[in-house]
């Protein structure tokens, strides 16, 4: 099915959508973006979102050349333009056409492009059943390097980890930072439960700070269930009680085993439930 995309100022249908061999987004991932999500016609937390994007773009000296309100907008409207009122949204800022050089100052007009699409869902059994997940070799790039807080056009480093879980039959993976703290996972962030609290890494272990991970810690909150930041390290993953992944695409998956060890009992554990069952509740606003 032909999908209607926005392109910097319009929708176009899907074949008028085209960026420049010049675009430096394409020449070397000079660019930001943000994945979002759906739910009854509604974007779940989309400031957080534009703010996030909005961070990522002053990072890397990027400007935006639309105010945020206007990308609400754009965003509401590819939806609603391909009547997804459940779906995912693929929203990115390229640095713009330019010389072959890597001078962003040597570039112009950023584009700004809106895709929305079906959310493909990890089948139903992984959320029964829970993840088996292994440790990547490739580390989560060194915040000195290119900060993991970036969401970036440069995915290269997840996907070199994605490609080791790929091979070991996983369909996620999870990175330790250069200290071999545990930091996240290729698309998704990660939670243990240890002694009846919820932990995830810090924001200076080298992750993105996702949505998902945020509101799921303002649930637990809500649910009177301990959370808080922790340092992480693979021992403290495969002596939990339970673990967790979070993300836009995945929401709340229970991970079941981590490099050939079981964790916990094996099976979905009741925070985990709990927290996915209020997360649900959640994004559908109530
Ligand atoms: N860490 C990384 C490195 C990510 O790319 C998350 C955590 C979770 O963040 P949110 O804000 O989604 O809770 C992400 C998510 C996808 C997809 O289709 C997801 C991401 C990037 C590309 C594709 O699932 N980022």
């Amino acid at each position: 099915m032909s999908r209607i995309v926005f392109m910097n100022d319009r929708l176009v249908p899907e074949a008028e959508a085209r960026v420049s061999v010049f675009d430096h987004g394409l020449l070397y991932g000079d660019g930001v973006f943000e994945g979002m999500r759906s739910y009854s016609g509604r974007v779940f937390r989309m400031e957080a979102h534009l703010d996030r994007l909005w961070d990522s773009a002053r990072a890397i000296a990027l400007e935006i050349p639309m105010t945020k309100e206007a990308v609400a907008k754009a965003v509401d409207d590819t939806l609603a333009a391909n009547k997804l009122p459940d779906g995912y949204v693929r929203l990115i800022v390229t640095r713009g056409a330019g010389t072959l050089g890597l001078d962003p100052n040597r570039t112009s007009h950023p584009q700004v492009i809106v895709i929305a699409d079906m959310i493909s869902l990890y089948p139903r059994e992984l959320y029964d059943r829970g993840l088996r997940i292994v440790t990547a070799a490739t580390q989560r790039s060194h915040p000195a390097t290119l900060s993991p807080r970036i969401k970036s056009l440069n995915y290269l480093n997840n996907i070199m980890a994605k490609l080791e879980g790929l091979q070991a039959g996983c369909v996620e993976a999870l990175m330790l930072n250069h200290k071999g703290e545990v930091a996240e996972c290729t698309a998704d962030n990660v939670f243990a439960v240890r002694k009846g609290v919820v932990l995830t890494p810090p924001p200076d272990a080298g992750i993105l700070e996702g949505i998902t991970r945020g509101a799921v810690m303002d649930l637990a909150h809500s649910a009177g269930i301990p959370c808080r930041e922790a340092t992480l390290t693979r021992h403290d993953l495969y002596t939990a009680e339970e673990v967790f992944i979070t993300g836009t695409a995945a929401e709340v998956v229970p991970v079941v085993e981590i490099d050939g060890r079981k964790i916990g009992a094996g099976v979905p554990g009741p925070v985990t439930k709990r927290l996915a069952a209020d997360f649900h509740t959640h994004v559908r606003g109530g």
